[in-house]
Parts: structure tokens; C-alpha cells; sequence
């Protein structure tokens, strides 16, 4: 019993801050906790469904074949809340294996607006697996609208 005790004080004195820790110290500490969290990408709606992106605007995205090994086009229509093909945007994706995070990562690459007014990019599947689209769309540089597109090849 007396042991237990010795060791709880002892695990008290350890867990205290020590007390001739320099301020400096104690601010560098405060800031790391404060960096800049990794941006959220809340899963959307699948392809072909209207997903709102903010003030009435949304957006609809599809490929041009089924999702399997090779290279599919994604592509994204973009519309303001009073349905009008909106051009004006910057749509980015970046693709990904979740379960390999960075193997294959793309990082963002800008989306190419077609003749029909379509955001569209060639997305590489290279390997049967999880896979993970993460969209982003910025207006006049800003961000608008993040979300994500999960799949299985
Ligand atoms: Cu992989």
C-alpha cells in the first residue's frame, strides 16, 4: 500500500509542468497546437446527382464510361442557383488510394473547361482498389465548395 502510494506521487511529479520552462518555451508549444488542420472533404452525392456547393449553386459530375482500370474522363458541370451554366469557376481534383496515400496522388490539377461548357479532366486508374476523388472549386480564388467521391475498381 505504502509502494502504491510512493509510485502515484511519483507519477504526480512527473506529470507536472516544469515549472522553470521558459515563456518562449511555453508559446512555441501553444502555436504548434494551433497549425493549420488538413482540409475537409465531406463525401458528396454520386455521379449524375445534383450537389449543392453554396448560395444556391451546384454542380453535377460524371465520367464518360464506367469506373475500371484505365483512363476515364471525369467530367463536372457547374450551375448558379438560377440554373445557368456557370464557366466562371476554377474546378480542381485530386485522386487518390486512400489505403496508399500518396502512392499514386495527383495532387489538385485544374479541371479544362470543353466547348460545351464542361469542366473535364483525364483521370488515371492504374491499380483495382479504393479510390478517392477530392473535388475542389474556387471562385475569383477562393474556395467555395470542397467534397470527395469514394470508389472501388
Ligand atoms: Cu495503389
Amino acid at each position: 500500500m505504502k509502494r502504491h502510494l510512493a509510485l502515484i506521487l511519483l507519477a504526480g511529479v512527473l506529470l507536472l509542468p516544469p515549472a522553470s520552462l521558459p515563456a518562449g518555451e511555453m508559446r512555441g508549444h501553444g502555436m504548434m497546437k494551433a497549425a493549420v488542420p488538413a482540409a475537409d472533404y465531406p463525401p458528396m452525392p454520386g455521379p449524375g446527382k445534383k450537389v449543392p456547393i453554396g448560395e444556391g449553386a451546384y454542380l453535377i459530375f460524371g465520367f464518360d464510361k464506367p469506373l475500371k482500370m484505365g483512363t476515364v474522363i471525369m467530367s463536372v458541370e457547374v450551375f448558379t442557383a438560377d440554373g445557368k451554366k456557370d464557366t466562371s469557376v476554377e474546378v480542381k481534383v485530386d485522386a487518390d488510394m486512400p489505403s496508399m496515400r500518396g502512392a499514386h496522388g495527383t495532387g489538385d490539377r485544374p479541371l479544362q473547361v470543353s466547348k460545351r461548357g464542361d469542366y473535364v479532366l483525364p483521370v488515371h486508374i492504374m491499380m483495382p482498389g479504393d479510390w478517392e476523388l477530392k473535388l475542389t472549386v474556387l471562385k475569383a480564388g477562393k474556395v467555395m465548395f470542397r467534397g470527395r467521391f469514394n470508389f472501388n475498381v
